[in-house]
Order: structure tokens, then C-alpha cells, then sequence
């Protein structure tokens, strides 16, 4: 299958993304990842991705384009895929579907995790990350069996950078101005899941896959 996750930050895009492209078989493509790994790598594209990130504004289009179209052309996507935070501005779904359309693929689905705007401010500020493998945790919502140690790896867990309040507040509004316009886009296409995302995260993936099957 090939898929596309979005919602506004905290809405849970790579909580269920994690789990989806495990019961898929598919493989996961988070620009969030690509970028933060970039930084941890030090690279010239991850220190002026960081600048962006911190500020909880959005890395400019073109850095992004170009890095999923490289993504997209690696082998592990022919047996399918899920587009995680991507696109996330008008520019960026006008270069996703050229870059589609001359690879030959239509997108099965595009699903929308939707969460009040009251509700993400405690998600954000609340996650925590492995710092080996990525996985994703909540200090309340989601917590790991040892305080600061991740269930799957025994990695430490360690709160992002842009998680503090006055980024992620910066997030939400740069998320409504640019981003929430693409659900239009993908409901006019008739390809758009709407889900509900204010439910417990094993709820949110059931639905989720029920949308899938139909
Ligand atoms: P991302 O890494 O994509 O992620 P996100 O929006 O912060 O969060 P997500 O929705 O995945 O939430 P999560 O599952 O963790 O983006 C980070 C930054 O990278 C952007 O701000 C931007 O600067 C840059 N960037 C990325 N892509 C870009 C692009 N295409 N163009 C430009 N810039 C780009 O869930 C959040 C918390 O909620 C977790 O703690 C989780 O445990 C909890 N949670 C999840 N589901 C829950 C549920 N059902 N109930 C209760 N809690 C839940």
C-alpha cells in the first residue's frame, strides 16, 4: 500500500505510524526522522534544518522535495509506503503528486488523524523519545514500564528540543496556516481517511485500519 499519515503536530502521525507500517509490511518515510537525524549526524542539511525546527517553523520546501524524492526512488519503497509529515505545505503536495505521477503511483490512502487543539500542547510537552531507536513515549498518556528507559531497546529516553511550550504553540499556528488547507486538497482527490485521534492510541489504529479494508 501506499499511504500518507497527517494531523496537526502531537496529533500521533508517528505513534500510529510505528505501529502501521509494522502490521503493513510497508516502509516508514518521516521527514520528522529524516531531519533529526540529519542533526545528529551533523551534516550541513541537519544544522539548517535545526534552525527551522527550533523556532517550530517548517524546513523550506525545497530541502524537504528533494529529500523525499530521493527516499522515494530507494528500493524498500516498491513494496510500499507511508509518508509521515509529508507534505506539509501546498508547495510540497504539488511536488509530491508531479513526483508520483512520473514514478507511475497513486496513493491508496490518505489518513487524517484529527485531534482538538487543546489537547496537543499536553502531548507535545509531555513526549519522550528513545534516543537509540526512536520510538515514541508519553509521560502520562503512553508511559514506558522504567521511568526514562524505552520497552522496546533499553535506550534513554530524552525530550526534543522543539517540545517546550512556546515552540510547540509556534507549531500549531504554522500547522493551521499551511498545512491544514491540504486536507481540501486530498478530500477533493476523494482519497482522504478521517480519523479520530482524540481516543486511546490502540483505538486510534483500529480505526485506522478499518478505514484501510474499506
Ligand atoms: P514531526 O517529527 O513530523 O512530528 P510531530 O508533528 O511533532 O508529531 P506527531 O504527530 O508525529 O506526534 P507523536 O506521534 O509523536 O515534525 C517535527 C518538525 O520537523 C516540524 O515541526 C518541522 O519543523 C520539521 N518538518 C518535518 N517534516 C517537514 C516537512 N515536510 N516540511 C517542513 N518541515 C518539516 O505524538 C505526540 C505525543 O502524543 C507523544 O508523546 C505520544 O505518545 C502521544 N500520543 C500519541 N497518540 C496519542 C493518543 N491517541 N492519546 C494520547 N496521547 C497520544
Amino acid at each position: 500500500m501506499k499511504l500518507m499519515i497527517m494531523g496537526p503536530p502531537g496529533a500521533g502521525k508517528g505513534t500510529q505510524a510505528e505501529r502501521l507500517v509494522k502490521e503493513l509490511d510497508i516502509t516508514h518515510i518521516s521527514t520528522g526522522d529524516m531531519f533529526r537525524a540529519a542533526i545528529k549526524e551533523g551534516t550541513e542539511m541537519g544544522k539548517k534544518a535545526k534552525e527551522y525546527m527550533d523556532q517550530g517553523q517548517l524546513v523550506p520546501d525545497e530541502v524537504v522535495v528533494g529529500m523525499v524524492k530521493d527516499r522515494l526512488s530507494q528500493p524498500d519503497c516498491e513494496k510500499g509506503f507511508l509518508l509521515d509529515g509529508f507534505p506539509r505545505t501546498a508547495a510540497q503536495a504539488d511536488a509530491l503528486s508531479n513526483t508520483l505521477e512520473n514514478m507511475g503511483i497513486k496513493l491508496d490512502g490518505v489518513i487524517n488523524i484529527e485531534v482538538p487543539r487543546e489537547r496537543l500542547m499536553a502531548r507535545l510537552t509531555g513526549r519522550r523519545v528513545c534516543k537509540a531507536c526512536g520510538a515514541s513515549y508519553h509521560v502520562i498518556f503512553n508511559s514506558p514500564r522504567q521511568e526514562g528507559v524505552c520497552d522496546s531497546c533499553g535506550g534513554e529516553l530524552y525530550q526534543r528540543s522543539d517540545d517546550n511550550e512556546e515552540t510547540v504553540s509556534n507549531r500549531l499556528d504554522v500547522y493551521e496556516a499551511q498545512t491544514q488547507p491540504l486536507i481540501d486538497y486530498y478530500s477533493e482527490r476523494g482519497v482522504l481517511l478521517s480519523i479520530n485521534g482524540d481516543q486511546d492510541i490502540d483505538l486510534v489504529l483500529k480505526d485506522v485500519l478499518a478505514a484501510l479494508k474499506k
